[in-house]
């Protein structure tokens, strides 16, 4: 039989818990042991291996894992322009291996439906391995039925919304009543935590007295609904007796309602994106013309002279924030944004991101914000952990599965449209350098990006059936 090894050598080997020189060998898909470098096994392997891999002077990574984000996503009208075709190959290029896509329940809609057509969607598409999450957009019996057979089927997390009155708005019992589900199923209750009906009156009144510009998405969302919504979540949260999961949180005021919660010990946990530790609303949203539109997502860049920034990076070292991910959500300005340039409104809400996670957040390493190991652990050991994909992903383990990062710390290069691989008519990073580069990527054993080639396949990336959280059990 012939057997197909690999050896990465010469590397740096970067956990969650440290950094250590070190060899990995992968059979097939699979990882086999990661071995002290010039120990006999070591030796022994390299002889034996199908192909050696030389690491030096480079990070060996767990492939990131990306929960959080929206492939062709139905949005105000539009859809988002990455498929699970163009955004899984994107992602790869950025070194994630993994993502968490979401299924959708519409208004009126069955939940099974819904989800069997969105899998089939996604099968036979990607480039690397995904999940799904379902959102409940119309909490109702049959719906709180479904949550339970998708829990045993692999889909053991759900996402409802506080906001989008109308569209995907759960109001406080219907929340309850998943969150009771969810305490009873073993599931994970993701929340987007924002007052709706608040800001959408305060929408309207900026449009009618003319304050109809990108900018004015970021001021009607206030931070206040974020950190009122955010704090009665935690609270159905303990009525309900359920696992919380705040997404896509930017405030301060909203991450100070998590660590109280944390603090009495209560099983909330939070993700931020990449985009709201860089970006704020006067350099980004308040861009002259309609340029802000770009940066036009929900919950929306806050105002660099609060320190919404600083205490997220915070949050990221407390561990009160545990999960970056990019809320991938791409519009083009090209008919889409441009939707919205009379009314803010209209703007597609969203943020294209997927290929920059895993560059940007090293950046927050080489700027003294975060450790080495815990830019592994925030892109990839505590979001598989966090899904139920661990240890098959975000860790490089005997038996885990071969996602594999070959990162350069050396290797400073701008982002641009023109260099970027998603399927968006602009970059929202134009002009960001960053101080590293993914050089090579594996998935499940295969190299898919080496030398600056993509040599991967749309369908080679599996559904991932996943179990509960770590963190619950
Ligand atoms: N936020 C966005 O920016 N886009 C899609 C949905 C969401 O919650
Ligand atoms: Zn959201
Ligand atoms: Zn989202």
């Amino acid at each position: 039989m012939v057997c197909m090894t690999l050896l990465i050598k010469g590397g740096t080997v970067v956990s969650s818990t440290g950094a250590s020189l070190a060899e990995v060998l992968v059979d097939g898909e699979t990882i086999v042991a990661v071995l002290s470098p010039g120990c006999d096994a070591a030796i022994a392997a390299e002889g034996g291996a199908t192909r050696v891999i030389d690491a030096t002077d480079r990070y060996v990574i767990p492939g990131g894992v990306d929960v959080h984000t929206h492939m062709s996503f139905p949005f105000g009208g539009t859809f988002a322009s990455d498929t699970f075709e163009t955004g899984t190959r994107a992602a790869a290029w950025g070194g994630t291996t993994t993502i968490v896509d979401f299924a959708t329940q519409a208004y009126g809609k069955n939940v099974r439906e819904c989800f069997d057509a969105r899998l089939a969607e996604a099968q036979g598409e990607c480039a690397i391995d995904y999940g799904l999450h379902m959102i409940i957009g119309d909490v109702q019996d049959d719906a709180l039925k479904e949550m339970d057979r998708l829990v045993d089927e692999g889909v053991s997390s759900f996402k409802l919304f506080m906001a989008y009155p109308g569209v995907f708005l759960s109001d406080d019992g219907q929340i309850l009543r998943a969150m009771q589900q969810a305490a009873g199923n073993g599931g994970l209750l993701m929340m987007h935590a924002e007052n709706g009906l608040a800001i959408d009156v305060l929408a309207a009144q900026a449009v009618e007295r003319g304050d109809s510009g990108p900018v004015h998405h970021g001021y009607v969302r206030r931070a206040e609904f974020e950190s009122e919504a955010t704090h009665r979540a935690i609270q159905l949260a303990k009525v309900g007796a359920a696992p919380l999961y705040i997404v896509h949180l930017s405030a301060s005021e909203a991450l100070e309602q998590v660590a109280i919660a944390r603090n009495k010990g209560m099983n909330v946990f939070a993700e931020t994106c990449p985009q709201y530790l860089y970006f704020n609303l006067e350099d980004q949203l308040d861009q002259p013309g309609f340029e802000g539109a770009k940066y036009v997502c929900s919950t929306p860049l806050r105002t660099k002279h609060e320190h919404h920034q600083a205490d997220l990076w915070t949050g990221l070292r407390t561990n009160d924030l545990s999960v970056v991910s990019t809320d991938h959500c791409p519009f083009c300005m090209k008919e889409q944004k441009e939707m919205g340039l009379d009314d803010f409104r209209a703007i597609p809400n969203g943020f294209g991101g997927v290929e920059h996670r895993i560059d940007m957040i090293y950046q927050g390493v080489t700027q003294g914000e975060i450790s080495l190991a815990r830019w592994v652990e925030l892109c990839a050991t505590t979001p598989a952990r966090m899904m139920g994909l661990y240890p098959r992903k975000g860790v490089l383990q005997p038996g885990s599965d071969a996602d594999i990062v070959l990162y350069n710390p050396n290797h400073p290069w701008t982002i641009s449209v023109d260099n970027h691989h998603m399927n968006i008519d602009y970059s929202a990073y134009e002009g960001v350098t960053v101080p590293g580069k993914v050089e090579t990527v594996l998935s499940r054993g295969r190299v898919i990006v080496e030398g600056g080639q993509y040599l991967g396949r749309k369908g080679d990336g599996q559904f991932i059936r996943r179990g509960l959280s770590s963190y619950l059990i």
